[in-house]
């Protein structure tokens, strides 16, 4: 069998907050599940290697995993994260309906509006709670097939399908092939779910990152600050985010002037001021 050249790909996890896609990246690429609670802050870039066969031939797949932000509302981060994506996983909760329903009136409508129509392969994670399970493998599927787009019910803490979730996304990567989504879609949030603490976090996260060559480096700092600052984003207090902003500032010295950085942090703590 021929060994094509390596292939790299970058794949994207969406969906709501807790459906667990910190803990199917963490199940995949490392084997591991954890019980406590890891909250992502900005995204967290994680390589895989992965060898696939198709049509007669071996793919030596490098693929770069982006662990996204997983609530609604940061369009400024979701538009520097999603440029380049290759392919993506649209996650929900067995135990939540309203997961489900926010891939097709959220996720799907973010991703086709920002890099356009993808592979995609959807699942329905926690399937280790079936006992609570607010839908079925038979609605998925139906949901699914709107889009011929594959779907699994997952486990990322018993590991089921795991595995072949993440060879199947690669292989219709590699095939390119595409879902099926109906044109100019828009994302519907309902009100209470948009927040002016969202609409500033994700200010400036985007302000920061401007400073940095790549978000791809200045998530992680992002997230150590945020998470050093006590920041819950699912929760997020404005002490907790001035305490954050200055941290950032403290970051900022060590590469830009001292008078930049300085002027960035008076203009984000009069931003938190005004909100
Ligand atoms: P997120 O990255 O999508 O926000 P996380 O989600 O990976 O942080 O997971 C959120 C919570 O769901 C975590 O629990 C995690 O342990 C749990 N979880 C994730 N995947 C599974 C699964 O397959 N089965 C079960 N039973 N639980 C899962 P806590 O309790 O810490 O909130
Ligand atoms: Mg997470």
């Amino acid at each position: 069998m021929a060994i094509s050249n390596e292939v790299q790909k970058k794949i994207i996890l969406l969906g709501d907050a807790a459906v667990g896609k910190t803990s199917l990246i963490r199940k995949f690429v490392v084997d591991k599940y954890d019980d406590k609670y890891i909250t992502t802050i900005g995204t967290k870039v994680t390589a895989k290697a992965l060898q696939v066969e198709m049509n007669e031939r071996v793919f030596y797949l490098k693929l770069q995993i982006w662990d996204i932000l997983g609530q609604k509302g940061y369009s400024k981060l979701y538009n520097s994260c999603f440029r380049g994506a290759n392919g993506v996983f649209l996650v929900a909760d067995i135990t939540r309906k309203h997961t489900l329903d926010s891939i097709e009136a959220y996720w799907i409508p973010k991703v086709q509006n920002i890099i356009g129509n993808l592979p995609f392969v959807i699942l329905a994670n926690k399937c280790d709670l079936i006992n609570d399970a607010k839908f079925t493998a038979k609605d998925l599927r139906e949901f699914a097939s709107r889009y011929k787009a594959p779907f699994y019910l997952t486990s990322a803490k018993n590991g089921e399908n795991v595995k072949r979730a993440f060879y199947i996304l690669a292989k219709r990567m590699l095939a390119r092939k595409t879902a099926k989504l109906p044109t100019a879609l828009k994302p519907t949030m309902i009100e209470s779910e948009k927040s002016d603490m969202v609409e500033l976090i994700d200010r400036i996260i985007d302000d920061f990152n401007k400073g940095y060559e790549g978000i791809e480096d200045a998530m992680p700092v992002l997230r150590r600050q945020f998470k050093l600052a006590q920041l819950d984003l699912n929760n997020p207090t404005k002490e907790a985010l001035r305490s954050a902003v200055n941290r950032l500032a403290e970051v900022e010295i060590g590469f830009l002037e001292s008078v930049t950085a300085q002027a960035n942090l008076r203009k984000r703590l009069k931003w938190i001021k005004e909100t």
